[in-house]
């Protein structure tokens, strides 16, 4: 019969192997970079590929708790860094490829994957011992396919304020220098308020604006890119004068 010691020595060992084997399930390891997930993302969510643009809250920090980069600033604003997969430092594009909208990773990357040709990096050679690794935790707020590039830069250049959020007077903006647009929706929709009410109705979470996804539904939905086209050949005359435009546009 096992004594109680052995019988507590036996719990033990399970207890740590089932530990260990909980945190294989989060842990990976790839080409040198240590991949800990620390909230999974949703099943079936859109993983990110090199070339699409990602929404991060993050901060890069030494094993001995220097602070590299955060988000979180010394006044309590939090500042959400964007990003294109590819076009950071090679441990971090390493580590991130595959990450989801809501996940949260930390990474622990040796100092000689963070550095190298890439700029963003240039100044942590001077920062980083060589025997020191980096650590980086990432809450992805955010995950735009390249597919959809060219939603995402008109959702940013409308984004007149750059909070990610788009609000009616932001689209009203937009109008003004397109005002061959806003008269074919106008034309098309019988009514003046249009942009109030299409905030409203594609508004899904009722925050008032349109975040990234309502956006582009609202422009899927409406096609903004073909009414773009429509209302150039239908009202050239509002095209034709791009140094007002430009002064309109200078004025914000
Ligand atoms: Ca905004
Ligand atoms: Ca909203």
């Amino acid at each position: 019969m096992a004594s109680p010691v052995h019988t507590l020595c036996q719990t033990g060992l399970v207890v740590a192997l089932l530990l260990m084997a909980r945190c294989t399930c989060h842990v990976g390891h790839k080409e040198g970079v240590r991949i800990e997930t620390i909230v999974s993302p949703s099943p079936g969510c859109y993983k990110l590929q090199s070339g699409d643009f990602f929404v991060t809250l993050e901060n890069i920090t030494l094993t001995d708790g220097t602070v590299l980069y955060t988000s979180y600033l010394p006044d309590g604003k939090v500042v959400a860094k964007r990003s294109y997969l590819g076009k950071r430092t090679s441990g971090i594009n390493v580590g991130m490829l595959g990450v989801c909208k809501g996940e949260v990773r930390h990474l622990t990357i040796p100092p000689q994957l963070m550095m190298g040709s890439v700029q963003d990096t240039e100044n942590l050679a001077a920062t980083v011992p060589v025997d020191v690794q980096i650590h980086y935790r990432a809450e992805i707020l955010d995950v735009v396919p390249q597919i959809e590039r060219s939603l995402l830069q008109d959702f940013l250049s409308t984004d007149k304020n750059g909070d990610y959020v788009v609000r009616a007077n932001e689209i009203e903006r937009v109008l003004e220098m397109e005002r061959g647009l806003k008269r074919l929706l106008q034309n098309a929709l019988g009514m003046d308020n249009i942009v109030e009410l299409a905030v409203q109705w594609f508004d899904a979470d009722g925050d008032g604006g349109l975040n990234r996804e309502e956006y582009f539904t609202l422009s899927q939905t409406i096609q903004l890119d073909q009414m773009r086209k429509d209302a150039k050949a239908q009202y050239p005359d509002e095209y034709r004068n791009p140094e007002k435009n430009r002064a309109l546009k200078d004025e914000f």
